[in-house]
């Protein structure tokens, strides 16, 4: 016997579908709720195919009693086939029930009913493109006239959880993909393999019934409860509207493309623009373009006319004139003073003071995102990354991680290939995210006022980093090897909407400013406490407190980088707690030096290939303790970890390395020395790690005496 359920939203012809198949006569209605409970008919000559007609639903989370009845017969998976009934007059509404119907994990077939309305209306759904988009079988019916009824029967009855080896789900945004296979992850086996995915989505959902029916331990709840409130803070939205979103981007795809007329496949607009912008010798020297416009606006231009007047009046004058009155009236002891002004408003103050920036840079970001270019740079990097044996897939989370890295790197989640994912984890920190851009508005302000290049050079060291020890990561044993393809669909280009523009900003504002009034505003405190006191704890100056003495301990680290000072190498020592923290430290360290502002008293101890080296290392080096932990999570091991982590920070001193020593000699004029050497030797041996010959692979190797041993 094989059981097919009938599921449909209501009024889109379900019970007329089961009189037509059964032969029997329930009755129909023109109004939802005329089933409100199952019924169950053997189909018409073939009594071993049973056809359970069930109420409507809208979704897979029942607001009423009768559309729980569906959904707990569902779940309680004792239909070996689902027979999705659709109103094709009304397909963009009734796919969004398709998705959650294909997550369950049992095969699904649809019935495009009300063909003969739609036909009368002289609309037209093509049918195999459908099936083709949804990857479900497709059959056009029209229940009251009995046209294609017995064939999605039969269609249905084939399509069952015995014959069916694999369900291809609904892909959404690779963000969202990331959290629900972390969620999945944490699920284990708490629900069936088959139903994974649809529980994981339903408990990002935070659907109630799901939460209470399934019995999870304290650890998974807050497991999943982390998770969704990462990727709610990716997306600036609730995670309900995400799933509601990332559906409906999903529908308009494939009902855009099943609905599309072979005249429509001329070339339109967004055809002809990305003739030139993804065109195969015009795309790079655009999107260079692109991204130099955009940090030269954020940084060096619009952002930091606003970030000037924050940063010299703001909380240079104002802030600070209003705290030191107030604490003076309420004769606020010398030492709290101090933590107040020197430590919180200098280190906070210095942070907040990029706001401005990082405003217009997302707002740049998102209307790049939200006209559609950035699909077509991660197509340019595919074709880029391709040729190099990358995968092109590995692109998605750099851009994200133009962000912030955590999500990068969970988004790496959605590349199936282990090595490559490898790969991307250690790398897509490289990207400057939206913390490391204050270090980068800090030096740009302070050493490079008038060069245009400056800033945007920073976005192509991460790129080229990235591009570049990805290759050479490839060409080793551990992580060479076969890469997966990477199939994307580009969206047409649209006018952006000023709402979703702003709001994406706004969002990434929001989520910075919240940093510096937390993490940061207590690392500050710390910083304060350490540079203001000896290890006695006595209250000294600066240069006799525990920072300084804990600097100096390591500032030869950074000598032949160029910034072998006790206060470079604490900023770059705290960067690993949170990288605005780097920031936060200058300004606290340098406001208890005088007089001068903290542009002046940087200049006077770094020269300006000094400052690009300490850039470069910021960085490249090690991620912040949140980037860490995503890594180690993503890794899964503590050897992997440590040797992202090892990478990292080990490349940046190499690149930082070879930038100062031969910028010296090149660039300065300086006399070759012993370390100039060294960097050479550096330099001829990551361009030898670059260029050579991939090693023969362990996996091709046993590959090959597989097939030897086969073939004998
Ligand atoms: C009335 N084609 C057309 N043209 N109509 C269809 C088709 C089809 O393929 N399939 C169903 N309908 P249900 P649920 C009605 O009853 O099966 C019509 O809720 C009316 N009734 O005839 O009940 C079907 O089980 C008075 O319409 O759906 C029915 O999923 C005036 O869609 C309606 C007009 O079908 C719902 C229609 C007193």
């Amino acid at each position: 016997m094989t059981t097919i359920a009938l599921i449909g939203n209501p009024n889109s012809g379900k019970t007329s579908l089961f009189n037509a198949a059964t032969g029997t006569n329930q009755h129909v209605g023109n109004w939802p709720g005329v089933t409100v409970e199952r019924k169950s008919g053997s189909v018409k000559k073939q009594p071993e195919i049973e056809v359970q007609d069930l109420p409507g639903i809208y979704s897979m989370s029942p607001y009423s009693p009768e559309e729980k009845i569906a959904r707990d017969y569902l779940l309680s998976y004792e239909a070996d086939s689902i027979l999705n009934v659709v109103d094709a007059t009304n397909l963009e509404r009734n796919l969004y029930l398709t998705t959650q119907l294909i997550e369950t994990g049992i095969p699904v077939t649809m019935a495009l009913n009300m063909s003969d309305v739609l036909r009368a209306q002289g609309k037209v759904i093509n049918v195999d493109k459908l099936s083709y988009q949804l990857g479900i079988p497709v059959v056009a019916t029209s229940a009251v006239k009995n046209l294609g009824i017995a064939q999605v029967i039969q269609k249905a009855a084939q399509t069952t959880r015995e014959v069916v080896d694999g369900i291809q789900f609904p892909m959404y945004d690779n963000r969202f993909e990331a959290a629900i296979a972390q969620i999945i992850e944490v699920l284990g086996a708490t629900v069936p393999k088959s139903a994974a995915r649809f529980y994981a989505i339903k408990l990002f959902e935070r659907d109630n019934l799901v939460e209470s029916e399934l019995n999870l331990s304290s650890f998974q709840k807050a497991d999943i409860a982390e998770i969704i409130q990462i990727t709610e803070e990716v997306f600036t939205e609730d995670s309900e509207t995400i799933v509601i979103n990332q559906r409906y981007a999903f529908i308009e795809r494939v009902a855009k493309m099943a609905q599309s007329q072979e005249s429509d496949f001329k070339l339109n607009l967004s055809d002809k623009i990305d003739k030139v912008v993804t065109n195969r010798i015009l795309a790079l020297p655009i999107f260079a373009l692109v991204m130099f416009l955009v940090y030269y606006l954020s940084i060096q231009t619009v952002g930091s006319m606003w970030t000037g007047w924050v940063n010299d009046v703001l909380f240079g004058e104002i802030v600070p004139n209003w705290v030191q009155r107030g604490l003076d009236y309420l004769q606020v002891a010398d030492w709290m003073q101090s933590l107040i002004l020197d430590g919180i408003v200098a280190g906070v103050g210095t942070v907040l003071g990029f706001l401005p920036q990082i405003f217009v840079l997302f707002v740049c970001l998102g209307i790049l995102e939200d006209i559609g270019y950035m699909s077509r740079i991660a197509f340019v990097m595919d074709r880029i990354f391709r040729r190099f044996g990358l995968s092109g897939k590995s692109f998605i989370p750099m851009l994200i991680a133009t962000g912030c890295g955590v999500p990068a790197i969970m988004a790496s989640r959605t590349i199936e290939n282990e090595r490559d994912r490898k790969i991307t984890i250690m790398t897509a920190t490289f990207m400057p995210c939206s913390a490391k851009l204050e270090i980068i508005a800090l030096i740009a302000g302070a050493f490079f006022p008038d060069n245009p290049f400056m800033a945007p050079s920073t976005y192509f060291v991460g790129i080229a980093t990235i591009v570049l020890s990805g290759i050479a990561l490839k060409k080793t044993v551990f992580l060479g090897g076969y890469t997966s393809p990477f199939i994307m669909e580009l969206p047409a280009y649209h006018l952006p909407k000023a709402v979703s523009v702003l709001r994406y900003a706004f969002g990434k504002a929001m989520s910075f400013v919240k940093r510096a009034g937390t993490i940061i505003f207590s690392l500050t405190v710390l910083i304060w406490v350490l540079s203001s006191y000896n290890f006695a704890l006595q209250a000294v100056e600066t240069e006799q407190s525990m920072l300084a003495s804990f600097g100096r301990l390591f500032a030869w680290v950074f000598e032949p980088l160029g910034f072998g000072n006790w206060r470079a190498t604490v900023a770059a020592m705290t960067g690993l707690a949170a990288k605005e923290t780097v920031v936060a430290t200058f300004g606290i360290l340098y406001q208890s030096t005088g007089e001068v502002g903290l542009t002046e008293s940087l200049q006077a101890d770094y020269s300006a290939l000094a400052a690009y080296s300490f850039l470069t290392f910021n960085l490249l080096c090690a991620p912040c303790f949140a980037a860490m932990g995503a890594i180690k999570r993503e890794m899964g091991e503590a050897k992997w970890t440590i040797a992202a982590i090892g990478f990292q920070t080990g490349l940046a001193y190499v690149v930082s390395l070879v930038l100062y020593q031969l910028g010296l000699v090149l660039l300065e004029g300086k006399a070759v020395t012993i370390w100039a050497g060294v960097a050479l030797g550096l330099l001829l041996i990551m361009v030898y790690l670059i260029v050579r010959k991939p090693r023969q692979l362990q996996d091709d190797i046993i590959h090959l005496h597989h097939l030897a041993r086969v073939s004998q």
